[in-house]
């Protein structure tokens, strides 16, 4: 039984932090707070602490203050050594932010699970990966086995997740099984309609004039097959908007037929770079990715960007270079 060792980490701990990934996405909210209220069920203490701000549109399944940002050390409980930590949808344990340094050290122990495939993470005892759609897949099916109760609460936040880790049930890891829990989370009142609402239709009119501006730097590749879009801190702060509101324009390049990798270039308003790549297909960014020092999974993979863009993007137009080499192709 795969889920044994997290439930034995539950059985250990009276008190429980729970993180995920900076910049936390659809699925690591949703399954934050859905563990949040699977451990209250179980009488456990638990508070969840995130590196960054859950952005308004993934909010809207807890009520305010239960998504906290770790700001300050007066936050950490005095009492922080008899905690387990939970570190949801995300595989590297430093890219939880200030939480790794300022949390991680001081627990007793944590525990990961997650879903993103990735070689160079040795998979030990406190570490469940499955190959699902999202976190929140996962935690869907491990409360089924614990026999745990799930709530309306706890069905919007898994529904939220899988919604989004699957792009609206269509991307590659969407199965019958996926399809299956969704079914029963709506069967237990989930409406699709308004987390849907919630999730893609409530941007701001400064997402608006971001993506436009973003849309605006395309280049193309290899006979325009690859396409690259740059998003540097001036571009957010000239359309008055957030980092957080990018995180979708990736995708766009890819709605054209020919384009099978996209690849997005952007540095957040205090000056980090990175890039996250995405493909269609048999091409696999994840190891493109790795060998830059980030990670992900074959179609959906990123790293950050120590060296300015225009080197990365000879870098790693480079890497794709086998794939389209029997073509005719330009790079600048
Ligand atoms: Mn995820």
């Amino acid at each position: 039984m795969p889920n044994q060792a997290v439930i034995d980490f539950i059985e250990r701990y009276e008190k429980f932090i729970i993180t995920a990934h900076e910049t936390p996405d659809g699925d690591a909210l949703g399954s934050e707070y859905a563990m949040l209220l699977a451990l209250r069920k179980m009488g456990k203490d638990a508070r969840i602490l995130n590196a960054d701000p859950a952005p308004k549109k993934f909010a809207f399944v807890a009520p305010d203050g239960e998504f906290e940002v770790l700001v300050r050390k007066e936050q950490i409980p005095a009492d922080i050594a008899e905690f387990g930590l939970f570190v949801l949808d995300v595989n590297d344990i430093n890219n939880i932010g200030q939480v790794a340094t300022l949390i991680l050290p001081r627990v007793k122990e944590y525990f990961i699970v997650d879903h993103h495939d990735s070689e160079t993470v040795q998979l030990s005892e406190n570490h469940i990966e499955q190959n699902a759609s999202s976190t929140c897949e996962i935690l869907y099916q491990l409360f089924r086995e614990m026999e745990l109760e799930i709530d309306l609460p706890m069905a919007r936040a898994l529904y939220m997740g899988i919604l989004y880790d699957t792009g609206s049930f269509i991307y590659p890891k969407t199965t019958a099984l996926t399809f299956d829990i969704a079914h029963n989370l709506v069967s237990l009142g989930v409406r699709p309609n308004e987390t849907y609402v919630n999730v893609y239709e409530s941007n701001s009119i400064s997402s608006l004039v971001l993506m436009s501006k973003v849309l605006a730097t395309l280049e193309l590749f290899y006979n325009d097959q690859v396409a690259v879009q740059t998003m540097t801190q001036d571009l957010i702060r000239t359309a008055g908007a957030s980092y957080e509101e990018s995180d979708q324009l990736i995708n766009i390049p890819l709605r054209s037929a020919n384009v099978r990798v996209s690849i997005f270039f952007k540095e957040n308003l205090e000056g980090v770079r990175r890039c996250s790549l995405r493909s269609k297909g048999h091409i696999d960014v994840a190891s493109i990715a790795q060998s830059l020092g980030g990670g992900g999974h074959k179609t959906a993979a990123g790293f950050k960007c120590v060296r300015p863009f225009e080197v990365m993007k000879v870098e790693v137009l480079e890497m794709l270079h086998h794939y389209f080499n029997d073509q005719k192709h330009s790079v600048e």
